[in-house]
C-alpha cells in the first residue's frame, strides 16, 4: 500500500538535485505533485518521467520564488484538485560565491537572501492558509549545517540557513494549535549541482568540495524527507541532521588522499 495515495505535494525547487530525489521518492510513495523551478523544460521531462513510471498527475510550474506576485499568483490560481496541498517541500534554495565579506559581491548576498530566506518565506505564506483551513498539512524545509555553525566564507549563506532555522521553528510555534506539522531536514554534503552554481560553473572547483569522500547524494535526502511525511499524524519530527559518514562539522570531513 503507498503511503501518499490521494496526498498532493508541491516541491520547489524540483529541477535538479535534492528537489528533483524528492519528487521521485514522493511519487514512488503514491503523491501527486506540483514542480516548481525556474527551468521549465528540466521540470515537463522530470513530470513525464514521473506520470510515465508512477502513474500519478504531476503538475509542473514554471516559476522564481524570488518574485513575490509570481509566488501567490501561482498558488492562488491552482485549480480545484490541485489547491489542496497537503505537503510543502521549501527546498529551492543555493549558495553564491566563498568570498569574505569585505570583498564579497553584494549581488551575490542579495539572490541568497531573496531565494532562501524570502523566498521559502513568500512560498509559506501563499501555501498554509489553505492548509489552516483545512487543518491539515506538512511543511519540510531543506536548512543545512550551515544553519547549524558557520565556516569561512559561508557568512552570508550561513545566515540564510540559519533564518531557515528561525522560520522553522517560529512556523512550528504559530501552528502549534493546529494539526500541521512542521520539520526541517539540515544536511551536510550533499553531492548535487550546489556547488556548480556556487561556484559559477566551474565543474572542476565543485568536484573538489567532494574530493576523496563520499558524500549524500539527494537520493540520501528524499528518503529521510519521505520518512518524515509518512509518520503517523501525531508525530512530528523537528529536525534532522544529516551528515555523510567521513564528515563531522562544515569543516571536519576526513578525506581519503
Ligand atoms: P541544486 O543546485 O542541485 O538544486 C537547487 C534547486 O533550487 C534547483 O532545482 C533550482 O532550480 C532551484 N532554485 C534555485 N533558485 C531558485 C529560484 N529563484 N526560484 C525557484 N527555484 C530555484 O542544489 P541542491 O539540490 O543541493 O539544493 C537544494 C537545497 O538543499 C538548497 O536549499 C540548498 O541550500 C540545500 N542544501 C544543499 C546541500 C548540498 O551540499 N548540496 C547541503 C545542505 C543544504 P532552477 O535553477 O531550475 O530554478
Ligand atoms: C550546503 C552544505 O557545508 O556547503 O548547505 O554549507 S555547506
Amino acid at each position: 500500500m503507498k503511503k501518499l495515495s490521494d496526498k498532493t505535494s508541491l516541491i520547489t525547487g524540483a529541477s535538479s538535485g535534492i528537489g528533483q530525489s524528492c519528487a521521485y521518492a514522493l511519487a514512488e510513495e503514491g503523491s501527486n505533485l506540483i514542480l516548481a523551478a525556474r527551468r521549465s523544460e528540466r521540470l515537463h521531462q522530470i513530470a513525464r518521467e514521473l506520470e510515465n513510471k508512477y502513474h500519478i498527475s504531476v503538475l509542473v510550474k514554471t516559476v522564481d520564488v524570488r518574485k513575490k506576485e509570481d509566488v501567490f499568483k501561482m498558488v492562488d490560481s491552482l485549480t480545484e484538485e490541485w489547491q489542496a496541498i497537503d505537503i510543502l517541500i521549501n527546498n529551492a534554495g543555493l549558495a553564491r560565491g566563498i568570498e569574505k565579506i569585505p570583498e564579497a559581491d553584494i549581488d551575490n548576498w542579495e539572490t541568497m537572501i531573496d531565494t532562501n530566506v524570502k523566498g521559502l518565506l513568500y512560498m509559506t505564506r501563499a501555501v498554509v492558509p489553505g492548509m489552516i483551513r483545512r487543518n491539515r498539512g506538512h511543511i519540510v524545509n531543506i536548512g543545512s549545517i550551515a544553519g547549524h555553525e558557520v565556516y569561512p566564507g559561508g557568512n552570508v549563506y550561513c545566515a540564510t540557513k540559519h533564518a531557515v532555522d528561525a522560520i522553522t521553528k517560529g512556523l512550528r510555534i504559530d501552528l502549534v494549535n493546529t494539526a500541521i506539522r512542521v520539520s526541517t531536514v539540515d544536511p551536510g554534503l550533499v553531492e548535487t549541482e550546489f556547488s556548480i552554481v556556487r561556484f559559477d560553473g566551474d565543474k572542476e572547483k565543485a568536484k573538489n568540495v567532494y574530493k576523496g569522500m563520499r558524500p549524500l547524494t539527494g537520493q540520501d535526502i528524499a528518503d529521510i524527507v519521505t520518512f518524515i511525511v509518512t509518520r503517523p499524524s501525531h508525530v512530528q519530527i523537528a529536525e534532522a541532521i544529516v551528515f555523510p559518514t567521513n564528515q563531522a562539522a562544515a569543516t571536519i570531513v576526513h578525506r581519503e588522499e
